[in-house]
């Protein structure tokens, strides 16, 4: 599937040092360590409402981590999917009259137009699932063949056919392994916790014939009035949901690769599974980290399509905003943070955003090597942007206090380094 345009990132002089990430499977911060390559996979949209400010601060957070590795001198490969068929998807077409693949449509290219105006760097790949199918039969193929999957009969009006992953089977397979997957690996939840949130989040605990309630679908079978597509062995049908983004991964990055992102919501059961699934395919882990972003509210309550209590970016853009602004309010949060948007934070972005522009004017000379170092700093400690921001608010205050003369060298380094590093044009 087509991208995005990526705008170009200013080579810095020097680099960023190692950086310093949170890991949601060890609970701690950990090193990254500066191969020169590194890989990231991060979940796109379900594409119905695009772009809340939930959706954008995510990939914001991960576009921090992409611009600090490549100030860091690393190449960095980026695969993003979109699920582009999905039940809620299909649940708001019908809702809505439209047909699911023009709504999913529509809103993919509203989600790009968006990510180009907060300047998020795009992805090498980016997938939808609907084009993955022909790369998804094999691999639950093979989990069947390897007895971590199995087929559910028919009952209460459902057809035979629907494809399971086994959890335990799977777990117990690779148990010997030190690196192994086992269910909770990733989440580290409770049963109890993950009983909860697996209904909550998709998964069907109540579905009869399965083994485990926790077992995730990887193929259901065609229903009537619902898309499929050919399934070889397993009949016509559509993929589960955790088994796309797996085998999307596995398709276009290394095994393991360095960082599995997403919001705090995909951290169980959807990259719980994909880790698993992935294991069971490979043999080997996934993804050497997980990394997830802070859930994103509107005045207090999560901001989600099913409570309409939706922020857009497009709104705001055709409301004339300046989309530096809006990616200016998300950074002033950090990205691990749940944090809620409010007209009060979107204001002191944009004075900010003022005030940084001003100071640009009357850049000192001499002020712009030690800010490019204090960003440097802040974004290595697991992309501190808010330390990140406070930083450029000092440089600005007393490049407005001075007032002048400006150097114009200084400028150019401190509106290339708040671009390359930031991700905001002054
Ligand atoms: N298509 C799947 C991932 S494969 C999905 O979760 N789609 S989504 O459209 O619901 O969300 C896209 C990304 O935005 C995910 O990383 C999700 O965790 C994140 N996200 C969704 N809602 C919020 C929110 N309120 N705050 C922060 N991030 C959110
Ligand atoms: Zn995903």
């Amino acid at each position: 599937m087509k991208s995005w345009i990526s705008r170009p990132v200013p080579q810095l002089p020097g680099s960023m040092p190692a950086l310093r990430l949170f890991d949601t499977v060890k609970g701690a911060v950990v090193t990254l360590e500066a191969t020169g390559q590194q890989s990231m996979y991060v979940c796109g949209i379900t594409p119905y409402d695009a772009t809340h400010m939930g959706h954008a601060a995510s990939y914001v957070a991960f576009d921090l981590l992409n611009r600090a590795w490549r100030d860091g001198r690393q190449q960095v490969a980026y695969v993003q999917n979109v699920t582009d068929v999905d039940d809620p998807l299909l649940e708001r077409a019908t809702a809505t009259g439209v047909d699911w693949r023009e709504l999913a449509a529509s809103q993919i290219t509203l989600f790009r137009t968006d990510m180009e105006a907060l300047n998020v760097l795009a992805p090498d790949h980016y997938v939808g699932a609907v084009e993955a199918v022909p790369m998804i039969v094999p691999a639950i193929e093979q989990l069947l063949l390897r007895g971590l999957a199995y087929r559910v009969a028919g009952s209460d009006g459902e057809p035979d056919g629907d494809v399971y992953y086994d959890v335990e089977a799977a777990g117990k397979h690779s148990a010997a392994a030190p690196d192994a997957w086992t269910l909770g690996a990733v989440s580290g939840l409770s049963d109890a916790e993950m009983l909860e949130l697996f209904a909550e989040r998709g998964g069907d605990p109540g579905r009869a014939g399965k083994r485990q309630a926790l077992d995730p679908l990887l193929w259901r079978v065609a229903r009537q009035g619902e898309p499929s597509w050919p399934g070889g062995g397993l009949g016509e049908g559509r993929p589960g949901w955790h088994i796309e983004c797996t085998v999307i991964a596995q398709k276009y990055l290394p095994a393991p690769f360095t960082v599995q992102g997403g919001g705090s919501d995909l951290i169980f059961p959807h990259h719980e599974m994909g880790a698993g699934h992935a294991y069971s395919l490979a043999g080997v882990p996934l993804a050497r980290h997980f990394a997830h972003a802070g859930m994103v509210g509107l005045d207090g309550e999560k901001m989600s399509k099913s409570k309409g209590n939706l922020v857009l970016v497009s709104r705001l853009r055709a409301a004339g905003e300046d989309p530096a602004a809006i990616r200016l309010a998300i950074l002033a949060h950090h990205y691990r943070t749940d944090w809620s948007w409010t007209d009060a934070g979107f204001a002191e972005a944009k004075d900010r955003l003022r005030s940084w522009r001003a100071a640009l004017a009357v850049t000192p000379a001499g002020s712009a090597a030690p800010l490019v170092a204090r960003l440097r700093a802040e974004l290595c400690n697991d992309l501190d942007a808010p330390g990140a921001l406070a930083s450029v608010d000092g440089w600005a205050r007393a490049a407005l206090d001075a007032g002048g003369p400006a150097s114009a060298a200084d400028a150019a380094l401190v509106s290339d380094a708040v671009d390359a590093i930031l991700g905001v044009e002054l």
